[in-house]
């Protein structure tokens, strides 16, 4: 059962809610991928609240809540016009849906708001990467900047840069290497590309996204906080949020991380990735239509 269903299930015929009853909320908070923390002090803001406006509409009275933390970190809109290059690094561990987002990513930019875009295969370390990338950029009529598997993916992102800038081009999408975030020399490495775009384009919009995989659960979160703390993200794209009846790990990153989240992938297909809308978002967990 989604967490959503069970949220509106727990509501369901209670009026004002007893300590045991608020102990079950925050169970089921946890049980939705908050942290302990966060679903205590959510709880007990809902206990506040509740006792000034008795007989209050509770689901609403957490949707509200929980919309207001979601506001805390805001992401900036990807997609306005700012007449410089935009440079999108796309990171996270292996397997979690960085190539097809990417993808879905650069087919957004074409497709919805008719800007150009390159794919960078900056995945260098895995030999069927590249060829992955490419298939996509022909499927979305898409230049692909690539070098050889075992190359530096400094150098492809560097390439990548200097082709966009002589051609007329909005956006570079840098696809990486999926990396275990506990090796320091891939951190090393994730580094090191930072500093090329900094150089190369100093003046573009510069913009750092950790893809989480939905399903992955609180997991998703260690990942963002070591991401975080090599490379300073400017958002997290959750992936595969159609298989999973979770997501609230959402919450521990905007409010203990401040990160923003900016998309959100429901599927495999190029259309399946939506600009993340945080009072859809907070409905749907808390089982509101
Ligand atoms: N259901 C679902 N599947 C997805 C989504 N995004 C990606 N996938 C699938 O997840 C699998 C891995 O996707 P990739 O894009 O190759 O992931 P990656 O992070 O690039 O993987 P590595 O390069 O090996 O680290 C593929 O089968 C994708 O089709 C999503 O939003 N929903
Ligand atoms: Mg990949």
């Amino acid at each position: 059962m989604k967490i959503g269903e069970k949220i509106k299930k727990f509501f369901f015929g209670k009026g004002d809610l007893n300590d045991e009853m608020y102990d079950d909320l925050c169970d089921l908070l946890v049980e939705g991928d908050f942290g302990a923390s966060l679903a205590y002090n959510t709880v007990e803001l809902l206990k506040e609240r509740c006792k000034k406006e008795s007989g209050a509409d509770l689901s609403e009275k957490l949707a509200q809540l929980l919309e207001e933390e979601l506001q805390k970190a805001k992401h900036e809109d990807l997609f306005a016009d700012t007449g410089k290059l935009t440079a999108i690094l796309i990171l996270g561990v292996n397997g979690v849906g960085k190539t097809t987002t990417a993808a879905k990513l650069s087919n957004m930019f074409n497709v919805e708001y008719n800007k150009k875009t390159i794919l960078a295969a900056a995945d260098t370390f895995r030999a069927a990467a590249i060829d992955q990338l490419k298939i996509h950029g022909e499927k979305l009529d898409t230049r692909v900047v690539a070098h050889k598997q075992g190359g530096d993916p400094a150098a492809v992102v560097y390439d990548a840069l200097e082709a966009a800038l002589s051609s007329n081009t909005d956006v570079v999408i840098a696809d990486t290497a999926g990396r275990m975030h506990t090796k320091s020399a891939l951190v090393e490495e994730l580094r090191k590309i930072d500093r090329v775009v900094e150089a190369k384009a100093s003046s573009a919009r510069y913009m750092k996204y950790l893809v989480l995989d939905a399903t992955t659960g609180r997991n998703a979160f260690s990942q963002a906080e070591v991401f975080h703390s090599a490379v300073k993200l400017d958002g997290v794209i959750l992936t595969k949020y159609d298989s999973t009846a979770k997501g609230g790990v959402v919450f521990s990153l905007v409010s203990e991380l401040k990160i923003p989240v900016a998309f959100v992938c429901t599927g495999e297909k190029y259309s399946d990735i939506e600009i993340f809308d945080p009072k859809k978002f907070v409905r749907e967990f808390v089982g509101i239509e």
